[in-house]
């Protein structure tokens, strides 16, 4: 039985090669690489283990450890190889989530090798799992691992990080496996993407094709709420840094370019051998800039590296081919005897041998078709603490939204590229330090470390286990029958500017479909706004359980009561209260529109005409002009007979009946008059909802302002019209109830009340 450990790395590759000594003897040696120097601390720290392939086929080697690392080995056949690594994950994937740089290919052998990997994969960090741990999955060759795991251990805590881009729907589509990578994916806690684009071509795909419900942040699978945000990678910036003023690597700065004969500059080239990071292009704009006589040979040279990669994939054999013809091409027209035009070297070298290439060069061409982060950028900038150097970069990479001290290139466009090339050489010493200052400053707080500790407090927190439901609710939980009455802006959803766009909490909607769906359990949702509008921005159909009160109660469902409809009388006072109050505001000079607020108006006031009112809002002023317009509405318009008056967050309400959520409360009560209620409000017209309140009900208010406005009440300083709502009821019931900080808090008191009442009502 394998040891067990609170934190678990899954990643395609343990981060280990074996080496075969000259006698024969075999060892194991520690792969460099951002990602084992980022986790390393947190591994030894939390005595975590590592699961991953160990780079040969057949049996895997017995559990062991390195330099305090933990490894656990899992086996891969060649065979595997062929279509979980190089078919699956290399010939689909890998192009696919890169814009289609190649032409992913389909087979469907290859998606079932894929599962099966996975499978294997989720067992094993199972196996090593310890109740309740953290298991981090990495990349795109795992995507299914979250779910089979989550199966298999709900009591872990997943995360996952994507390293390459997330494609947008138009691209992802294409899969035939589509909808089973994302529930793949969504069996994670936490999703990490190098990019906000990621994340939200993520969010939009698992609303699309799965038909969950989400927001900016998250996907509400479920019970469960998984996080979807960009992580972006970093690496270790104080090694290269420090590497970089070593003796012995500037020493070996110094000899490269003397090896390349003292050129005036040197370009740098260092990428896998990949199609997507855009190696012919960029030697196409080379060629060009020789050809056109802008760089002379001797004067300029070009120096690429190239590790091999995947080089049974087909595209990548086509890709070298492409590449190795390219600088024959290059060197066979310009080089000159004893100096080549460009330096391809296909090797890989050590980090020391890369920070020496990095000093040595004077412009360093990063130009990828499309690359998640891309290191070589980081690294480059990390090894200039002599500020000296260039960078050329991408626009299409992770990295650009960082280094804004790069010159930004499309690789797309050749000219563009020769263009921008031609500017990084000739740029102005004091321009260069100024631009790599910036980009040093950016990566220097943003290493690899703070990456790995932001994602594991982010994973952390979002498995935090919720808080117990509060002491009033815990009776209601078990309560034969119950009414849950929410109000919708301030409780529900936060105020914005702009009431048209008062979208709900994330997981509001779900929390009142999951109340709703329990028996002896009705939801309602008693609002001063049109049943209809509040409805919209729920996303509530006719078909879901929840009624909706409009209009503090005017509107009412069907399945309720009677509507109610306004006499004749009742409609002529409410125009005369539109007129008087567009009177108003015309003599006051305050512009209004009376239709409802979009982004583009300014300062205006918003008159709505409601079935059975008129709403003044004045959100959009400022606050001193809001207080001269409310006073003006208040001594003007607001004093007709038979009005009333309600002011609100920065509104004042004019209505024409007498109806208000004590009204709606009470017909809630006369179709269930054994519930027992439980209430969410947050302003002045719930006060009214909270004053009917019996012994065995609970109130709960969200924000400051009910407790802010009983302590003014209990001051005597309280507005007249407010003040006379407080009646003693109403303040017992305000001065016991349960608060919550804000709507998302509301939501989470639902979701948990919910979960609550469930387990009771089974019992
Ligand atoms: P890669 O596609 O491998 O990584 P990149 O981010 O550039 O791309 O990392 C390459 C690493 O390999 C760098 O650390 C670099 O120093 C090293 N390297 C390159 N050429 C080398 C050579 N000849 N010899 C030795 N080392 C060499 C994927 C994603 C990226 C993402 C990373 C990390 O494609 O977008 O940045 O993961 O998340």
């Amino acid at each position: 039985m394998a040891k067990r450990n609170a934190l678990v790395i899954v990643a395609n590759r343990l981060p280990v090669d074996q080496i075969t000594a000259e006698d024969g003897t075999q060892s194991w040696q520690r792969s460099p690489g951002g990602l084992v120097t980022a986790l390393e601390p947190v591994v030894a720290k939390h005595g975590g283990t590592w699961v991953g392939w160990a780079g040969s086929t057949g049996m895997a080697p017995a559990p062991f450890t390195l330099d305090n690392l933990s490894l656990h080995p899992v086996p891969l056949t060649a065979q595997d190889i062929t279509e979980y690594y190089e078919g699956f994950s290399n010939g689909t994937l890998w192009p696919l989530y890169h814009d289609a740089a190649a032409t992913p290919k389909y087979h469907r052998r290859w998606w079932d090798r894929y599962v099966e990997v996975n499978h294997r994969f989720a067992q094993a960090a199972a196996d090593v799992a310890a109740e309740g741990a953290v298991v981090w999955v990495q990349d795109y060759q795992l995507q299914l691992v979250p779910a089979i795991l989550r199966k298999r251990r709900p009591d872990l805590r997943i995360g996952f990080f994507l390293h390459i881009p997330f494609p947008p729907v138009e691209l992802f589509s294409q899969l035939p496996s589509r909808t089973q990578l994302l529930e793949g994916l969504l069996g994670a806690d936490l999703l990490g993407f190098q990019h906000p684009d990621g994340a939200h071509n993520f969010l939009r795909l698992a609303n699309y094709l799965c038909g969950y419900e989400t927001d900016r942040t998250g996907v509400i699978v479920d019970d469960r709420r998984v996080r979807a945000e960009a992580f972006p990678i970093s690496i270790d910036f104080a090694q290269i840094d420090k590497l970089a003023q070593d003796p012995n690597v500037l020493a070996r700065a110094a000899q490269i370019r003397e090896e390349l004969g003292n050129p005036r500059q040197v370009i740098l080239g260092v990428d896998r051998l990949d199609y997507i990071k855009g190696i012919e292009k960029r030697l196409k704009a080379f060629r060009e800039l020789l050809d056109d006589g802008d760089i002379s040979v001797g004067d300029t040279v070009l120096v690429q590296v190239a590790t091999p990669s995947r080089e049974r994939v087909e595209h990548y054999q086509e890709l070298r081919e492409e590449i190795e013809r390219e600088v024959g091409r290059i060197n066979g027209e310009f080089s000159e005897l004893g100096t080549p035009a460009v330096h391809y070297l296909r090797q890989s070298y050590d980090i020391a041998e890369l920070a020496a290439l990095y000093r040595a060069a004077d412009v360093m061409l990063v130009t990828p078709l499309r690359d998640g982060m891309n290191l070589v950028a980081k690294e480059y900038v990390s090894a200039r603490p002599d500020l000296g150097g260039t960078l050329v970069l991408s626009e299409f990479t992770g990295a650009s939204s960082e280094l804004t001290g790069a010159f930004l290139v499309n690789p797309y466009d050749i000219d563009g590229m020769k263009r921008i090339i031609i500017q990084a050489l000739r740029t102005d010493p004091t321009e260069g330090k100024a631009r790599m200052s910036a980009m040093r400053e950016r990566v220097a707080h943003h290493d690899v470390t703070m990456w790995a500790a932001e994602f594991l407090t982010a994973l952390h927190e979002q498995t935090r286990p919720p808080e117990p439901l509060p002491g009033p609710l815990v009776p209601l939980a078990s309560a034969q029958d119950v009414w849950v009455v929410c109000d919708y802006d301030g409780t529900l959803s936060p105020f914005v500017d702009d009431p048209t766009r008062a979208l709900p909490a994330p997981g509001a909607y779900s929390a009142l479909m999951e109340l709703a769906s329990l028996p002896h359990t009705q939801v309602a949702l008693a609002t001063g706004r049109p049943a209809a509008v509040v409805r919209g921005l729920l996303g509530l159909t006719p078909d879901d359980p929840v009624s909706v009160l409009g209009m503090h109660g005017f509107e009412i469902d069907a399945s309720l009561g009677e509507p109610l409809s306004l006499t004749d009388e009742q409609q002529k006072l409410r125009e005369q209260v539109r007129a008087h109050t567009i009177t108003t505001l015309e003599d006051l000079g305050v512009p209004f529109v009376q239709r409802p607020l979009e982004e583009k108006d300014g300062a205006v006031v918003y008159v709505e005409d409601k079935p059975n009112s008129v709403a003044v809002h004045v959100r959009r002023l400022d606050p001193a002009q809001r207080e001269n317009v409310l006073m003006a509405i208040s001594n003007g318009p607001a004093l007709h007979e038979g009005l009333a008056v309600t002011p609100g967050d920065m509104v004042l309400e004019m209505a024409v009946t007498q109806v208000s959520k004590g009204d709606a409360m009470n017909l809630l009560r006369k179709n269930a008059p054994d519930a027992h209620f439980l209430v969410l409000g947050d302003d002045v017209t719930d006060i009214d909802a909270f004053a009917t309140l019996q012994s065995e009900d609970v109130a709960v208010i969200v924000d400051r302002r009910l407790p802010d406005m009983l302590t003014a009440a209990r001051r005597g300083t309280l507005r007249p019209a407010v003040a006379e709502r407080l009646t003693p009821l109403a303040i017992a019931h305000l001065s016991a109830a349960v608060t919550v900080p804000d709507p998302a808090a509301a939501v989470a008191l639902l979701k948990r009340f919910a979960s609550a009442r469930a387990q009771e009502l089974e019992k």
